[in-house]
C-alpha cells in the first residue's frame, strides 16, 4: 500500500530492538527500585521471593518475579499501591469489575501526559490529525476511555466532540451536523450505530466518518468488516487496561496488522496462563505487563488475563515496536463447555459468515444434570425471522453445523427478533452463564 506514513514520535515509534531493549532495562530498573522503596505490597513479595532490584542485570531476569494479580489489587483497595503520596495524585480512576469493589488507579502530572503521548500515537497511527473531528462517544466518567482519547485527539490537534455514551439518536444528529470523521467507542456500540443509522435512512456516504477507533472489548476480524462496509470507515483496534494506564497502551496503525504496544513505556511478557511460564516469542498465550515510566500506580508482572500473540517484526508503517495480535478474549471470559474451551470472538466468526445474520448475539451457557449446554441467540433480519419455519430450520440447521466444526463442541442455535438482544453504550454483555447460579 502506497500511503503517506505518519507517526507522531519517531524516534521513540521507530527505536531499533537493540537501544528499545537498553532504555527498557533502565527503565524497569528504576521503576524496580520505587516500588521496592514505596509499596508495601511488593516490599513483600520481594521480601519473600528474596529479591532486590539490583539482582536484575538483563531483561531475562525478570521473569524470576513474582506476578501481581487483580487479587492484589482489592487486598490493597483503594490507595494500598500507590508510590506516591496523595497531594501527587492528580486524577484517578477505576475499572468494575463484575463483582466486587472496583479497582482503583491514580496518576501524577506526568502520568497524564504520558498517557496523552501515547493515545497521541495510536490515533497518529490510524490515521487522525489535526483537521479531524473526533467523536468521543465512550462514557466520560471513572472509565478511562473517554479521557484517553480526549487528551490524545487534543494533543494532536484534533477538534474534540466530547458527546459521551448514549443517546444514540443525537449521537447521529451531532455525527451529521457538525461533520464528525472520527469515531471513538466499542465496536458493538459502532454496530447500534450503524443499526440506528440504517432505521434512520442515514446514507453513511452522506456523513463525513472515515475513520474509526474502536476499542474496550473484543471484536472479530469478520465484526470490522461490517463495521466498515455499513460505515463506510477504515476501522482500528486499539488495547488498554486500566490497571495499566487505560487505552494507549496498544493501537494499529491503518495496515491493521496488528496493534503496536508502546514497548517504551510498557514491557509485555506472553505467558502460560496455567504454569506462569514465559512463553518463547510467537507463542500464543496471556499478556503480562510491567509498567516502565509510571509514577502513581506503578505495576510489576501484571497478569491481564487477556490471550494474545506479539509480532517483532517491524511492520509496513515503520514502527519498530512489537505487534499485539487481536485478543481473543479473556482467559476468565473463556467458556469451557464440555471440557472444550470456547471464546465469544470464535463464535461471532462463524455467525458473521452466515448469510441474513444481523451481528447482535447473546451465549447462553447452562449444566442440566452435570452436563453443559451452550445456546447461542442470534438475532436474524426480518426477512429470515418472519419466513416460513422451514426456511428458518434451514438457517438454524446450517450455523449449528458450521459452529459445530469450528468450536468442536454442539452448540443450540435459537433465532431471535430483530433488535431483541440488549443493547449497551459501552462494553457489551455476550455471555450469560448460568452455571455459576445452580
Ligand atoms: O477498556 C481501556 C480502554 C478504553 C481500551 C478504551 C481501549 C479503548 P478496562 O475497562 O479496565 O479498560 O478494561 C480492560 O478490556 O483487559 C481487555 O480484556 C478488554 N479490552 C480492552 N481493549 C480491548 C481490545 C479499558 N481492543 C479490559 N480488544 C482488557 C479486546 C480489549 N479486548
Amino acid at each position: 500500500m502506497n500511503v503517506p506514513v505518519n507517526i507522531w514520535n519517531r524516534e521513540a515509534e521507530c527505536l531499533p530492538r537493540e537501544e528499545l531493549c537498553q532504555l527498557q532495562l533502565k527503565r524497569l530498573q528504576q521503576t524496580l527500585t520505587l516500588v521496592a522503596d514505596k509499596v508495601p505490597c511488593y516490599q513483600a513479595k520481594f521480601k519473600e521471593s528474596g529479591f532486590l532490584p539490583s539482582d536484575l542485570k538483563s531483561l531475562e531476569d525478570l521473569k524470576n518475579l513474582p506476578f501481581t494479580t487483580k487479587e492484589d489489587l482489592r487486598v490493597n483497595y483503594p490507595y494500598g499501591m500507590f508510590a506516591v503520596p496523595m497531594r501527587e495524585v492528580v486524577r484517578i480512576h477505576s475499572s468494575s469489575g463484575t463483582t466486587g469493589k472496583p479497582t482503583v488507579v491514580g496518576y501524577t502530572k506526568d502520568d497524564i501526559n504520558t498517557w496523552t503521548e501515547l493515545v497521541a500515537r495510536f490515533m497518529t497511527a490510524a490515521g487522525v490529525g489535526a483537521e479531524d473531528i473526533v467523536h468521543i462517544a465512550f462514557g466520560y466518567g471513572l472509565f478511562t476511555g473517554a479521557f484517553g482519547l480526549h487528551y490524545g485527539s487534543e494533543a494532536i490537534g484534533a477538534s474534540v466532540i466530547p458527546i459521551s455514551g448514549g443517546n444514540t439518536d443525537k449521537q447521529l444528529m451531532i455525527m451529521q451536523d457538525y461533520r464528525s470523521s472520527a469515531l471513538v467507542c466499542t465496536p458493538s456500540y459502532g454496530l447500534t450505530l450503524a443499526d440506528r443509522m440504517e432505521k434512520q435512512g442515514i446514507d453513511p456516504k452522506s456523513l463525513a466518518l472515515r475513520v474509526g477507533l474502536f476499542g474496550a472489548e473484543p471484536w472479530s476480524e469478520q465484526m470490522r468488516v461490517e463495521l466498515e462496509q455499513r460505515l463506510g470507515i477504515i476501522a482500528t483496534d486499539n488495547y488498554g487496561l486500566s490497571e495499566i494506564m487505560g487505552p494507549g497502551v496498544a493501537g494499529e496503525c491503518f495496515f491493521k496488522q496488528g496493534m503496536h504496544f508502546a514497548e517504551d513505556h510498557f514491557l509485555a511478557e506472553i505467558i502460560d496462563p496455567d504454569s506462569g511460564e514465559v512463553l518463547p516469542e510467537g507463542s500464543v498465550g496471556e499478556l503480562v505487563i510491567t509498567s516502565l515510566t509510571k509514577q502513581a500506580f506503578p505495576m510489576i508482572r501484571y497478569r491481564t488475563r487477556d490471550i494474545t500473540r506479539l509480532n517483532y517484526d517491524t511492520c509496513e508503517c515503520g514502527r519498530t515496536l512489537a505487534r499485539m495480535e487481536k485478543t481473543r478474549g479473556r482467559t476468565d471470559d473463556m467458556l469451557i463447555i464440555k471440557g472444550v474451551n470456547v471464546f465469544p470472538t470464535q463464535i461471532e466468526e462463524v455467525l458473521f459468515q452466515i448469510e441474513g445474520c444481523e451481528p447482535h448475539y447473546q451465549l447462553i451457557v447452562d449444566r442440566q444434570n452435570n452436563m453443559d449446554s451452550l445456546e447461542i441467540q442470534v438475532e436474524v433480519n426480518e426477512h429470515i425471522f418472519f419466513d416460513e419455519m422451514k426456511q428458518q430450520r434451514q438457517f438454524v440447521v446450517q450455523a449449528e453445523k458450521r459452529l459445530a466444526t469450528v468450536l468442536g463442541v454442539s452448540a443450540k442455535v435459537k433465532l431471535v427478533e430483530p433488535s431483541s438482544i440488549t443493547r449497551h453504550e459501552g462494553k457489551a454483555v455476550r455471555v450469560i452463564d448460568r452455571r455459576q447460579q445452580s
